[in-house]
């Protein structure tokens, strides 16, 4: 890391982007080590996967518009829900907070210069993207895109002859790119805290992205082999999970949960931090319960490792293991609640400023606290025997897996997004995409709900006359909620390109150090490293600041 600032010719230090460091130009994107740039890159690239993602979701509601065929066969169906989840789970939610806003932020929340492993962050980054090329080449090649949906299940991920290999492989490649992006923030937190920042002086956001990073590099590792044995299974039929080779398919599920349910704690913890940053800025409080929140980041990453049978409890367990599952479901829910209690006591006689980032927060609190709550009742053995596999469990992961980190990732976007590019988005058009998003959503996945309780079975191309008006409803409700998405994107890249330069570097009053540097950063951050005295709770949201806000429309 330079010790010296650069300064330019005028005199002053250039931020992130104007920097020419070694490498001038675009060499100067795909060789930066700069964590800022390495962040900005994720963001492009995430941004592609979700926008392919939620076509492949857009195109399934409309051939579900209606019984029978509508838009396409059954084969091709069943390739698109395996690309959405393959894509929505390995290419978005799983890298998305942590890659972008984690590698951004991380170290000027801790009064760093960049992450510990700076190359390490970059090769992360390109791994990234050798796994996205893998899974869209497995699209284009013979054999057609893999079709058994994104949790590879044997036996038929075994037999069928789509491109199964290369969605394996890809999956394999990304999950190299998340266990080094956790060790360089475990590292970074553990060895580059600015002086005086104590671990109860990190900000909340620290503390979700320090317990993420244990849960990238301790799970992913057993996603890696599982995939593996797949393949070699695949290849050269050994017999370690295809019954008809004396393999044990349940055996598989354990190993492919093992790291999923952690997994879904990668995707929502980094979620849960953005708001405990969020809510306190735009309620005008100091955040209710701070060493309960950091702790039960830590609580969810331990517990979180416990209670993945819960997919399983219709794959014929033992009823003492199932009892035990469920338990640790039940007990799993604890930490949740304390972050949502927490969140709600925060608000409480707040002066609420109702900005965009508040708004997709607050629906972020309302959205997972109903895919929290679905998700305790599948852990009610009685209730999950009769909802697995239904539309009842899609509409679920929808609402914590999207509502819950999607949402967090969209506050994120609308909170840091003038600190990371010097440029303001017209607030009256994001909040119209936020209530589209918002209302489309629930439209979209809440007669999921209705649905599955019924007995609509999921990844079903066909349905039965009953329940063709909910899913009407849904299917109009995906065309709201992909308007909104793209009325939003489409603010914030106009925002990208306006010449109109934004440079206040507190536009929202915040009090953690990102918004005591420059607008967009310096290269280096911070002209010297600060000294960190206060912790989040003692920190006084002050007033005065909202005022100046009002000034930006
Ligand atoms: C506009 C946005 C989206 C739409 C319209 C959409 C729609 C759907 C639909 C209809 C299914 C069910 C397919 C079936 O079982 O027959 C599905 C499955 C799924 N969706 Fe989404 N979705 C969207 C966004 C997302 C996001 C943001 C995520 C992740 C965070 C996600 C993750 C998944 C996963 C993992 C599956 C299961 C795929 C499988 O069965 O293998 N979706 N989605
Ligand atoms: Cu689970």
């Amino acid at each position: 890391m330079s010790e010296t600032i650069a300064v330019n010719s005028n005199g002053k230090h250039p931020n992130y982007i104007e920097y020419q460091g070694k490498h001038k130009g675009l060499a100067g994107w795909l060789l930066t080590t700069d964590h800022k740039r390495i962040g900005i890159l994720y963001l492009i690239a995430i941004t592609a996967f979700f926008l392919t993602g939620v076509t492949f979701g857009f195109l399934m509601r409309l051939e579900l518009i209606s019984p029978g065929r509508t838009i396409m066969d059954a084969q091709t169906y069943n390739s698109f829900f395996t690309l959405h989840g393959v894509i929505m789970i390995f290419l978005f939610v799983v890298p998305g907070i942590p890659s972008i806003f984690g590698n951004f932020f991380l170290p000027i929340l801790i009064g760093a210069k960049d992450v510990f492993f700076p190359k390490l962050n970059l090769l992360s980054w390109y791994l990234y993207i050798f796994g996205g090329i893998l899974a869209i080449i497995s699209i284009l090649l013979p054999g057609g895109p893999a079709d058994t949906g994104w949790t590879f299940y044997i036996p038929y991920s075994v037999r069928t002859g789509t491109n199964v290999d290369l969605a394996l492989f890809a999956a394999f490649v990304l999950g190299f790119s998340s266990i080094l992006t956790g060790l360089n923030f475990i590292t970074t937190v553990h060895r580059l805290r600015a002086p005086g920042m104590t671990w109860f002086k990190m900000p909340l956001s620290i503390w979700a992205f320090y317990s993420t990073a244990w849960v990238q590099v301790l799970a992913t590792p057993i996603i890696g082999i599982t995939v593996f044995m797949v393949a070699i299974e695949r290849i050269f039929k050994v017999g370690l999970f295809d019954p008809a080779l004396g393999g044990d398919p349940v055996l598989y599920q354990h190993l492919f949960w093992i790291y999923s349910h952690p997994a879904v704690y990668i995707m929502i913890l980094p979620a849960m931090g953005i708001i405990s940053e969020i809510i306190p800025v735009f309620a005008r409080r100091t955040i209710f319960g701070y060493k309960f929140i950091a702790m039960s980041s830590i609580a969810i990453a331990l517990f979180g490792s416990l209670v993945w049978g819960h997919h399983m409890f219709t794959a014929g367990m033992a009823d003492a293991s199932q009892f035990v599952f469920s338990l640790l479901t039940m007990v799993v829910a604890i930490p949740s609640a304390i972050k949502v209690f927490n969140w709600t006591a925060t608000l409480y006689k707040g002066s609420i400023l109702l900005e965009t980032p508040m708004l997709f927060a607050l629906a972020f609190i309302f959205l997972f606290t109903i895919g929290g709550l679905t998700g305790v009742m599948q852990g009610v053995l009685s209730v999950d025997i009769m909802v697995q596999d239904t539309s009842f469990i899609v509409a679920h992961f929808h609402y914590v897996m999207f509502g819950g980190t999607g949402f967090g990732l969209m506050a994120a976007m609308h909170y840091w997004f003038p600190k990371m590019f010097g440029k303001m988005y017209n607030k009256k058009v994001s909040k119209i995409a936020f209530w589209l998003i918002f209302i489309g959503f629930n439209i979209t996945y809440f007669p999921m709900f209705i649905m599955g309780w019924l007995g609509m079975p999921r990844r079903y191309y066909d349905y039965l006359p009953e329940f063709h008006i909910y899913h009407l409803i849904s299917t109009i409700g995906s065309w709201i909620l992909v308007s909104g998405i793209l009325l939003m994107v489409g603010n914030l890249i106009k925002a990208l390109l306006s010449d109109k330069k934004f440079s206040e570097k507190n536009p929202w009053g915040g009090e953690t150090l990102e918004w005591t540097i420059d607008t967009p950063p310096i290269h280096e951050n911070f002209l010297e490293i600060p000294t960190v005295h206060a912790a989040p709770y003692e920190y006084k949201q002050n007033e005065t600041t909202v005022l100046t806000n009002q000034e930006v429309k």
